[in-house]
């Protein structure tokens, strides 16, 4: 009745692939591997139930008002020093923290007062599907770079580079997720962190890090942040509360240059005029007093034996002409299958069968790359993934 009253904006949004699927991991007799949703069993409850108590009792008034935009002050602090004392970054002060309503919101922000239609976006090969969803109505071009089981090839980042550079184009920003991608799994190395910020440097380019999966890590050598990296104050880092504490509180936060985050607050205001006041005063105690600290390894031994049981399952029950990346953290891995393999006509063969994926080619901006998908391996329980993985794999056998 209204589609011809809408915008053009609002005609041209589709919807995300992941949110669509989470409708699925609702039926209790699908397997789902699809949705990157943490496991209900890493929630701290009874924590939670104590800090808010607690705040009830003393900063009651304080915690259920409005907020600024900007966040509220003393939680900005407690991100501030952690920033500063855990992940190594340097100068950073309440000034250049923003809190989100989910690093999503950070996204949508960072599309709002940079990109014009038609601006260049340089994106990990595939990327996280929410990019593309937060990027959409300000039509950006993509250009894609490839990555292998370090990361983002950085030398084929400067070869591209290279290309813009004489055709006369300058990007607006390079997307990564290097520490546990979302979808593939994959770190990068340290040797190309510090090179993509050698060429960050050398072509003057913004460099935006998400890094919500960083902090669980569980197995390898901990690797800085590109943002501790940084010293010409060219990275906007987004760190998000959703997979150390819970999702549903949608909570995190930006660190950036000032400029940027004065920007932020100006877009933001028109979007939810500031962040649940609520939430921030629950989290600021989850950080100020330790339980942050203490409560992560609790969640890195949980998904370490998923992580675990869902490769030692792939060995056992995959086809051999099957590949997949091996993380060292985070809640994903990515699956190659033979070329002729289609994961989106196999989709439907694999609902029948009660279990889900993601199909991989909704990472990636052109939908191609149709023999590939990532599974999540948090969700589900032990016994689940066991057996997901036998149900995929007789899904993928009658495919070849
Ligand atoms: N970026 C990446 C790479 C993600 O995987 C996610 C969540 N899956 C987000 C951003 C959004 O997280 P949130 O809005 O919950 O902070
Ligand atoms: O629920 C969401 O949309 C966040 C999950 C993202 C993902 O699965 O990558």
């Amino acid at each position: 009745m209204w589609e011809n009253e809408f915008s053009e904006i609002a005609k041209a949004l589709k919807a995300s692939e992941i949110r669509e699927l989470l409708k699925l991991t609702q039926q209790p007799d699908i397997i789902s591997f699809a949705g990157g949703l943490p496991n209900p069993k890493s929630f701290p409850v009874n924590i939670i139930g104590e800090i808010v108590n607690d705040l009830l009792e003393n900063e009651g008034a304080k915690m259920l008002q409005y907020g600024s935009t900007e966040g509220v002050n003393s939680f900005r602090d407690a991100l501030a020093e952690r920033a500063v004392n855990v992940y190594g970054f340097k100068n950073v002060s309440r000034e250049n923290v923003l809190i989100l309503s989910g690093s999503q919101q950070g996204l949508y922000l960072l599309a709002k007062i940079f990109i014009n239609p038609g601006d260049v976006v340089i994106i990990e090969a595939p990327t996280y599907i929410g990019i593309l969803t937060a990027f959409q109505s300000y039509k950006p071009s993509y250009v894609e770079i490839e990555m292998d089981d370090y990361g983002m090839d950085t030398t084929l980042l400067e070869e591209k580079l290279k290309k813009l550079k004489a055709e006369g184009v300058k990007p607006k920003m390079i997307y990564t997720i290097p520490t546990f991608q979302n979808p593939a799994g994959v770190t990068m190395s340290l040797e190309r962190r510090k090179h993509l910020m050698e060429i960050a440097s050398e072509y003057d380019l913004l460099v935006v890090e998400d890094d919500p999966y960083g902090e669980l890590r569980f197995s390898g050598e901990a690797l800085p942040h590109l943002k501790a990296l940084d010293t010409e104050d060219r990275v906007v880092y987004l760190g998000t509360f959703s997979k150390i504490m819970a999702p549903g509180f949608r909570l995190a936060y930006m660190i950036a240059p000032e400029e940027i985050i004065r920007k932020c607050v100006l877009a933001k205001q028109g979007i939810d005029l500031c962040t649940n006041t609520f939430g921030q005063y629950i989290a600021r105690e989850f950080v100020r007093k330790g339980y942050l600290d203490k409560h992560i390894p609790t969640i890195i031994e949980l998904y370490k034996e998923k992580r675990d049981i869902m490769l030692d399952s792939l060995d056992e029950h995959f086809p051999e002409s099957v590949h997949w990346t091996r993380p060292d953290g985070g809640m994903f891995l990515w699956v190659t299958l033979p070329d002729k393999v289609d994961a989106e006509k196999m989709f439907p063969k694999a609902i029948e069968k009660k279990v889900a994926y993601v199909i991989g080619s909704a990472f990636y901006p052109k939908r191609d790359h149709k023999n590939t998908m990532r599974l999540n391996f948090t969700y589900p329980t032990n016994e689940q993934i066991k057996e997901g993985v036998k149900r995929l794999a007789d899904v993928i056998r009658a495919e070849l």
